[in-house]
């Protein structure tokens, strides 16, 4: 008679899973409730639905039933998916280095890099449970008698606290984000070989054994210490976003900081983009809090219909998060944004700032940077990249009624974390833009979102910034800029190097501005206006927060010698480029000279224009306009031309090329007599 042989269960070991990385649950091991039909048989979904993905046969063999068809998700499931074979290394921990310091595990995108802290006491009771010596020896290694924990604690007069970090080889991606992000040589990547793999493997099934943190070790108030709470799993990692992707982390650390307040009680909200095509990957699903997505445009307004509802059923204690790109929030669904954000409801929004459509292959969006090459500002032979400006929208959130609103970035914790749980404690709207990195559509390396996002800011192109209205009447009472280094100078200078650290060196160090550097490393004239964009962006928020420049600080920082190199005018470039006749007016534009630190819009107020703008804002100076024949000094002879468009701002020159320049640098170019009418 034939025996039926029933597969193991998705959640027990398999001969594919031999140690139950991938089990259900967030830390250790939890049951999960189980919820029936009408809604969705979980057991059922685990069992049937998500071994059919796993094993490849899904869209040959399950029938459209009922379970299938709703396309529903249950919480979690995400935690069955195994990228155990995606990346060939994975990193190795060095308990003797680790400090506790939890950066590791703070900013891994995927939750596969996990800290726990016990009792020495403690720690010895359960490796005493491995019944193999060798086994049990291997994992002793890997706990660490850290100054934070152990030292700490013995000081207070407590038993030793002993930490250790576990890779969960199921969740890791092999980004080396981890890596990058520990200052202590207690990381490194090293090759998957079937040694390392099942050693791994085994050490990360005794650490889920061994059971959650001693809470005694956790201080509440140290916020990166956070994600020792098991509470603040929120997100179980297994979602289908690409390695070292910075959206990743900055949803972890969301859900971490909500998690911590109010468990799993809250619910998600999120506009179509990159973040919910990882997040509902059929039938994948990384939260453990319900979650929904309508459309592109439409989150905020959906959000509102359900704030509206819960709040009718008295559940005006539960938060919802409504979550977007900067496609949708700065663009498509803006409209809905502003809305919602004047209805003074308490939804809280979040928006992943990429600066680019990542999901749809990287088009501009208002939120991307001026020179930036996207898919719809190609940088190609006419144009060099976007052409406009920046939008803000923390600024355009603090106009609308009492909202708190805060830019920050995952590179950021303390403030990152602070970030949430005001605004999870602002009785009203709240707008939170978090910087964070796409490593294919901005050009830069899968272990590089965190260093990229600390560069955004310290270059000023993404200050960070409070608004919170609960802080005064004023603008300046509500607005801080604490976080941002050298708050009241127009550049930091980084003390290591001596050197100014702005916007070029930003866009040097990411693929998405390379064509704006010439073969000597010197920045486009678009280049330079965009800094200068940003240089105005953060004197504004300054003038904002009531943080008067210094006397001194109109003046540009001491130049280094990399700075130097920059205001040099661009070397010629061929005709195919915007840039060689640029290149004369725009360093004076670039370094303003002392005492015109004010912003831009001051010369647009000047009674000596004709009204014409290229979209900067800032109108040509009189007598100059659409049509208007000009000369135009290049350095060694004069050459006829013509207006040829105002937004963009194009002259055409009778030598075959053009000058593609602002309205601020064409100005500079007449006032320096190098553009003249003819
Ligand atoms: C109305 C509408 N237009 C276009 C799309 C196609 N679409 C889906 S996601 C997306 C881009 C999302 O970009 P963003 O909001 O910046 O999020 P990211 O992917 O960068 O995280 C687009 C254009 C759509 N779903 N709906
Ligand atoms: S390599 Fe990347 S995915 Fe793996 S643990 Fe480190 S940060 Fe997480
Ligand atoms: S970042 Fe390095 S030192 Fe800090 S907890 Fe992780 S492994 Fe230890
Ligand atoms: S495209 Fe960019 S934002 Fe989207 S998952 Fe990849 S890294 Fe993340």
């Amino acid at each position: 008679m034939a025996t039926e042989t029933r597969p193991a269960s998705m959640n027990a070991a398999s001969e594919r899973d031999p140690y139950n990385n991938n089990s259900y649950g967030t830390l250790v091991d939890s049951g999960y409730r189980t919820v029936q039909l009408p809604v969705l048989d979980v057991v059922d979904f685990n069992e049937r639905i998500i071994r059919s993905y796993e094993d490849g046969t899904a869209e040959k063999e399950l029938p459209a039933d009922l379970s299938v068809a709703r396309s529903l998700i249950p919480a979690g499931t995400a935690k069955l998916r195994d990228f155990s074979y995606i990346a060939p290394d994975i990193p190795e921990y060095a308990p003797q280095n680790c400090t506790g310091c939890m950066d590791c595990v703070t900013l891994c995108p995927d939750t596969a890099i996990l800290g726990k802290v016990l009792s020495e006491g403690d720690l010895e009771q359960k490796l005493a449970t491995i019944p193999d010596p060798a086994d049990r020896e291997m994992f002793r290694k890997q706990w660490a008698r850290t100054r934070k924990y152990y030292d700490g604690a013995k000081k207070r007069g407590q038993e030793g606290g002993m930490f250790a970090i576990i890779i969960d080889p199921s969740k890791c991606k092999g980004c080396a984000e981890c890596v990058t992000v520990c200052d202590d040589n207690a990381l490194r990547m090293i090759p998957k070989s079937e040694q390392v793999i099942t050693q791994i493997r085994k050490s990360h099934r005794f650490f889920k054994n061994f059971g959650p943190s001693d809470e005694r070790y956790i201080n509440d108030n140290l916020l990166i210490d956070m994600m020792l709470k098991e509470q603040t799993h929120v997100y179980v990692g297994g979602a289908g976003s690409c390695a070292g992707c910075g959206e990743g982390t900055a949803l972890r650390m969301l859900c971490a900081a909500t998690g911590a307040k109010y468990g799993n009680d809250w619910a998600i909200v999120a506009a179509t983009g990159c973040n919910t095509v990882y997040t509902s990957t059929y039938p994948y699903n990384p939260y453990l809090v319900p979650w929904t997505n309508s459309l592109f445009e439409n989150a905020p307004a959906m959000a509102l219909g359900i704030r509206y509802r819960w709040d009718q059923k008295g559940w005006q204690h539960k938060p919802i998060w409504c979550i977007g790109g900067d496609g949708a929030m700065f663009d498509i669904g803006f409209q809905a944004l502003s809305r919602m954000l004047a209805s003074g409801a308490n939804i809280k929004v979040f928006v992943l700032d990429t600066q680019v459509y990542s999901n749809t292959g990287g088009q501009a969006s208002t939120s991307s940077y001026t020179g930036q090459n996207t898919k719809m500002s190609v940088h190609g032979k006419v144009y060099g990249g976007k052409q406009e400006r920046r939008k803000e929208i923390a600024q355009i959130a603090m106009m609308h009624p009492r909202t708190f609103v805060a830019q920050t970035t995952c590179a950021h914790v303390n403030h990152f974390y602070r970030c949430v749980l005001d605004a999870l404690e602002f009785d009203g709207p709240a707008l939170i833009c978090c910087y964070t990195t796409c490593q294919p559509e901005h050009g830069v390396a899968d272990n590089m979102a965190t260093d990229q996002a600390r560069l955004a800011v310290d270059s000023r192109a993404f200050p960070l910034l409070i608004y919170d209205p609960r802080k005064g009447d004023t603008i300046r009472e509500r607005l801080s800029l604490q976080g941002n280094p050298a708050v009241n100078d127009d550049w930091w200078v980084n003390p290591k190097t001596g050197e100014v650290v702005d916007f070029i060196d930003f866009a040097r160090s990411e693929g998405r501005f390379a064509k704006h550097f010439d073969r000597d490393g010197n920045p486009s004239p678009t280049l330079l206006a965009a800094r200068q964009d940003r240089l105005e962006n953060w004197r504004l928020l300054q003038e904002l927060a009531g943080i008067l420049p210094r006397k001194d600080a109109a003046k540009e920082p001491k130049a280094s010698p990399a700075a130097a190199t920059r205001a040099k005018p661009a070397a010629p470039a061929t005709k195919a480029s915007p840039a060689p006749h640029a290149a004369a007016p725009v360093p004076k534009a670039a370094a303003p000279a002392p005492n015109t630190a004010a912003p831009a819009p001051k010369a647009a107020e000047s009674p000596q224009t004709n009204g014409s703008t290229n979209g900067h804002g800032a109108p040509l100076p009189e007598g100059f306009g659409l049509g208007t024949p000009v000369r135009y000094h290049d350095g060694s002879r004069w050459v006829p031309g013509t207006v040829e468009s105002l937004e963009p701002l194009v002259v055409s020159l009778a030598d075959d090329t053009e000058l593609r320049i602002n309205a601020e640098l064409f100005r500079q170019a007449v006032a320096e007599g190098l553009i003249v009418r003819q």
